[in-house]
């Protein structure tokens, strides 16, 4: 039985194709291998990298403010660019966001911090971490002078069908008035500070609703005298807020509140806040975990 002897030449050839077909597997896992993206860089090495941080912020002054020249400034951001500073992080740069926007923007990467004065709420701890608290203060109501309906507290406005309340969107007082029963007809959602006062002006609403410090800017600017401002509203707590981050930025988190304890140590972090109107030592007399009712 002739074996046929296989003429050298394909043997060779089936040789070099199968070394071919080896060094092309090599040579797809290499290129793979060198595309591959580089191991994530932390939240924080990309701030350090690139030379800033991106901040949600509402631009409700004293809380957080842009001013005409497009600077941002406010209690909230002024101590994350003091903290981010001492990071190696030397600039902020800020989005304005609505309250309700902050979190899922924040969770969809819009940008890195929420430092708005978005008061700590144990719903909203269950979404973000919260750096320690920065600032606190009391709520408000903004009516027209002599409070002819009479409204004190949320349950007030709840319980007069003819009382209006004008809220922020995804805001604290917007959970207020909805908390304790105003039916949404008599909800309105204002976009903007000075809208609010406009709309409490010409009797779209009745009440409008802002921490106390908000308020208090926004009489002072608009020169609106003929509305006054009663606080603290009855029945609500002093709301504490703090800078939120990701759930995955817990060392951008941690790194940030020991800077954050350093400043409150060393008097900056009085230094900063103080000029707002804020006092430091509320925000030193009260801890995350009260806030959010367990650890964040
Ligand atoms: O966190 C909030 O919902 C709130 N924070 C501020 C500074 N103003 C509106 C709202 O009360």
């Amino acid at each position: 039985m002739s074996t046929v002897k296989e003429a050298p030449a394909s043997a060779v050839r089936r040789r070099l194709l199968r070394t071919a077909a080896g060094l092309g597997v090599l040579v797809a896992f290499g290129a793979m291998a060198a595309f591959a993206p580089t191991l994530a860089a932390s939240t924080l090495e990309r701030a350090r990298e690139q030379g800033y941080i991106r901040i949600a912020i509402a631009n409700e002054p004293p809380y957080t403010e842009v001013k005409a020249n497009g600077e941002v400034t406010g209690a909230a951001p002024e101590v994350t660019r003091a903290v981010m500073k001492k990071l190696g992080v030397p600039e902020i740069l800020p989005t304005v966001t609505q309250y309700g926007a902050m979190i899922p923007g924040l969770q969809a990467g819009r940008f890195d911090i929420v430092s708005a004065g978005l008061f700590m709420k144990p719903v909203r701890c269950e979404a973000v971490l919260y750096s320690q608290p920065d600032v606190c203060g009391s709520e408000a109501f903004m009516i027209e002078q002599g409070n002819p309906l009479g409204v004190e507290s949320y349950e007030d406005v709840a319980d007069n069908p003819d009382a209006v309340i004008g809220v922020c969107g995804g805001c604290t007082e917007e959970m207020y008035a909805r908390e304790a029963g105003t039916p949404d007809d008599r909800v309105v959602i204002v976009p903007d500070g000075p809208s609010g006062v406009k709309m409490l002006q010409t009797g779209r609403i009745d009440v409008y609703a802002l921490p106390q410090l908000s308020l208090a800017d926004l009489k002072k600017k608009t020169g609106a005298d003929e509305v006054e401002i009663y606080s603290p509203v009855k029945g609500t707590p002093i709301s504490c807020a703090g800078a939120a981050f990701r759930k995955s930025d817990r060392e951008l988190r941690d790194a940030y509140d020991e800077v954050l304890a350093e400043l409150k140590e060393s008097g900056e972090f009085a230094e900063i806040l103080e000029p707002f109107g804020f006092s430091a030592e509320a925000a030193k007399q009260v801890t995350r975990k009260e806030l959010c009712g367990g650890p964040n």
